[in-house]
């Protein structure tokens, strides 16, 4: 563990200091922020107000539009001499959004983030690959600092030409792999293609995140990698990945709650749900200065659990995401996340965790295209073994999730390979 005193904190003096700092953070935006105290007033609240934890549900939520709204420095409590880095977010679509850190920001980052990797097990014998991108993304910077932290000797390299990364990773004797779950699968096909195989390497763990990624989807990686793969959690908005963490019992994300409040809302109606019920992620952070952010809707679903963990960890633990709320695709009515599509299609054998959902509308109706790459193997078999694989997972789709989609195997490798996020869903119906 990184930092005993907090990742272990008891429970009771976790929520003195999270109201503590709680407090001073209410204050701060309310007095240094425009936009936050128009927000306050209108909801009919004061920062008098607040008075224990739970009276945060007083408080209105923070949106994305928000951010676009007062773009680029409106919510910033600091002076832009104070802040000393920027970065932005991955959003492809409308007015981008940047978010800064003070010095003591990207502290309190690097902090995170080597419990993060600490818990995916480097120290400062490791020898961390990273390859997230660099640049406005927090991926890259974001382990990269906490890689230093720790001591670990880091290799910044950042994403694509893939077989030179394997090259490198071979070469240097690398331990610890950081980058998207996608871009670790296209590595690990990487590596076989080039004859090698991965006990030519001394790759140990990994630490991937920044897209959603199922359980099965985790086996594929252990196993193809053989490594312990841990799953990671962020947004920029918020601070950038080392928001939550896996540790070796692999059960939900620890939610570093020293530094962050999270709740769990239902996103139609903005209620807020019991403990261990499944909703959106909602953050407040109490510890940042450049970017404080009150009850942000992240929009990704989750659910939250306090009870200790074998780890020895006293901070909430979150389920995997199992999609955004923006994700989800609504066909016919159902709702439908890629990552359970994902599960059904590993589930089935013979297919590769390689594919893409197509959505489009046919008159008034909705259609949904699953293409999916199948095995090397099963491809050059008899063409009715294919047939037969396309209708059990139509029927598996239907039975599971409730619509009916139009199952497409593809060859190998037709896919487009990501360096980044993957992108899963095309929905033709927006264009
Ligand atoms: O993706 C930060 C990050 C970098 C996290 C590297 C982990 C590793 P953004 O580009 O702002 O920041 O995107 C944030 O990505 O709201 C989720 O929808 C998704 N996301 C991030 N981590 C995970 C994860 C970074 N482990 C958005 N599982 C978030 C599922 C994830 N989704």
């Amino acid at each position: 563990m990184w930092n005993r005193k907090y990742e272990e904190m008891d429970r009771e003096k976790l929520q003195v200091l999270q109201f503590l700092r709680l407090k001073q953070t209410i204050e701060r935006v309310y007095q240094l922020v425009p936009h936050y105290r128009k927000s306050f007033q209108s909801a009919g609240a004061e920062p008098g107000d607040i008075r224990s934890l739970a009276d945060l549900q007083k408080l209105p939520f923070t949106v994305k539009d928000d951010l676009r709204d007062n773009f680029p420095y409106g919510l910033f409590t600091v002076d832009l001499n104070e802040v000393v880095r920027i970065h932005s977010s991955s959003g492809t679509t409308g007015i981008p959004t940047v978010v800064g850190y003070t010095r003591k920001d990207l502290e309190t980052w690097a902090e995170l983030m080597a419990r993060t990797l600490t818990a995916g097990g480097a120290t400062s014998e490791s020898i961390v690959h990273i390859a997230y991108g660099y640049g406005l993304f927090t991926g890259g910077l974001g382990v990269h600092y906490g890689a230093e932290k720790i001591g670990a000797t880091v290799v910044p390299i950042s994403g694509g030409q893939t077989k030179r990364q394997v090259k490198m990773m071979k070469d240097l004797g690398t331990t610890l792999l950081a980058c998207t779950p996608s871009y670790a699968l296209f590595i690990a096909e990487t590596i076989a293609e080039m004859d090698l195989r991965p006990s030519d390497l001394k790759l140990c763990s990994g630490v991937f995140g920044a897209e959603p990624w199922s359980e099965k989807m985790r086996q594929v990686i252990e196993e193809k990698l053989q490594i312990d793969a841990f799953d990671i959690y962020g947004l920029s908005e918020i601070i950038g990945p080392g928001v939550s963490y896996e540790c070796t019992a692999k059960n939900g994300l620890h939610l570093s709650e020293d530094h962050f409040i999270p709740e769990i809302i239902d996103p139609s109606t903005g209620d807020v749900l019991p403990e261990g019920a499944t909703g959106e992620l909602v953050i407040t952070t109490i510890s940042k200065e450049a970017l404080p952010m009150i009850r942000y809707r992240t929009r990704d679903i989750t659910n939250l659990n306090s009870k200790p963990c074998a780890c020895g960890r006293t901070h909430s633990r979150m389920t995997k995401i199992s999609g955004r709320s923006d994700d989800m695709i609504i066909i016919r009515g159902v709702n439908v996340f890629p990552s359970q599509i994902e599960s059904i299609l590993l589930e089935m054998g013979g297919t590769e965790p390689h594919y893409q959902l197509v959505v489009e509308r046919v008159g008034s109706l909705d259609t949904l295209q699953v293409l999916v790459e199948v095995s090397e193997q099963l491809f050059s078999d008899h063409i009715r073994g294919l047939e037969s694989l396309e209708n059990r997972i139509h029927i598996e789709i239907e039975n599971m999730l409730g619509v009916s989609a139009d199952v497409k195997l593809v060859e190998p490798k037709n896919i487009p390979r990501s360096e980044g996020k993957a992108q899963r869903v095309i929905d033709k119906r927006s264009l």
